[in-house]
């Protein structure tokens, strides 16, 4: 129907939607999702994983993906709702999300950092940290994304808790973080591929950001985003820049793909979506489709070539 206005996935949605959204896709595909409770945010609010699984074969190793580390950047929390609804719908009619999901489990967390998303919908749109507080300081919030184990707290974060990039008090001191941290600890043989999802300025990184350094696998993981790079310069006629975190934007230490790539989960990509600063983090809703849709491919082709190895 022509007259038929945006669907939900194009659409930005309040915290209690996407719970609610959860619960019903929940209800809705009994056989292929399974919520998981991994923890609760610092004002107590439920950390929900999707996990996106079908049947068949029981040894399947799994992917994880986390949108909303950062609360302003509204297309990400839209692109893991988008990915999970594309899962469901395409399943067995895309042949590589098919592939994908035959070969491993998805586990989706949407919202890493509710309190901060939701506070971006009351006070602040521009909000970025989460909302913890510190009895030392009148500044709310650390940097999710300078909070983990990895090089914590040099060059390129802050010990000034009212900075947007203040590490915490020490790693993993934000129950966000910690929740993330934990859940990948315990499930580590199995999560083969790490994807964390942020906005804007269209960019493929991978480990690492917290030293000019390669690893011992850049050549790999730099072919894989330069696959991916040029799949989106094809189908969608956009530029996404990829590299290194520490090359191709800047020094940043404490950042989830670097401590989960360390942790020993080798495929490991920090996706900053659209667009390139016209809008930043007002990104329009009628742009969900294409941002989305282009990190999708990205997402897919990463995919595929990880399950080739
Ligand atoms: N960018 C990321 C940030 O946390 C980043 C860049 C990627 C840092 C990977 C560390 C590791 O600053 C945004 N837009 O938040
Ligand atoms: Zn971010």
């Amino acid at each position: 129907d022509p007259r038929s206005g945006p669907s939900y996935y194009e659409k930005y949605h309040s915290l209690e939607d996407i719970y609610h959204w959860l619960n019903k896709t929940a209800y809705e595909n009994p056989d292929r999702v399974k919520v998981i409770l991994i923890g609760s945010s610092f004002e107590k609010r439920p950390l929900y994983v999707v996990k996106l699984s079908v049947d068949s074969n029981p040894n399947k190793t799994a992917i994880w993906l986390d949108c909303g580390i950062h609360a302003r950047e509204w297309i990400s929390q839209a692109f893991c709702l988008w990915f999970v609804q594309y899962s469901l719908s395409y399943y067995q009619q895309n042949r590589d999300i098919t592939r994908i999901l035959d070969t491993m489990d998805v586990y989706v967390l949407p919202v890493m950092n509710p309190d901060g998303y939701k506070y971006t919908w009351t006070t602040d749109r521009f909000w970025r940290k989460n909302r913890s507080v510190r009895e030392d300081s009148r500044c709310f919030g650390a940097d999710l994304n300078r909070n983990f184990d990895a090089s914590w707290c040099t060059a390129g974060a802050s010990h000034d808790p009212c900075s947007e990039i203040y590490c915490g008090e020490f790693p993993e001191s934000e129950p966000e973080s910690r929740a993330v941290a934990s859940f990948l600890r315990k499930h580590k043989e199995v999560v083969k591929l790490y994807v964390s999802i942020h906005s804007y300025s269209q960019m493929l990184l991978f480990p690492y950001s917290y030293t000019r350094e390669r690893t011992e696998n850049h050549d790999d993981l730099l072919a894989m985003v330069k696959e991916a790079a040029h799949s989106i310069k094809r189908y969608y006629k956009n530029s996404y820049k990829y590299g290194t975190g520490a090359q191709t934007i800047y020094l940043a230490p404490g950042g989830s793909d670097d401590w989960a790539y360390n942790l020993g989960i080798k495929y490991s990509f920090t996706f900053e979506l659209q667009d390139k600063g016209r809008y930043g983090f007002l990104l329009p809703p009628y742009q969900i489709p294409k941002a989305c849709n282009e990190a999708l491919l990205a997402f897919k082709s990463i995919a595929i070539n990880v399950i080739e190895k």
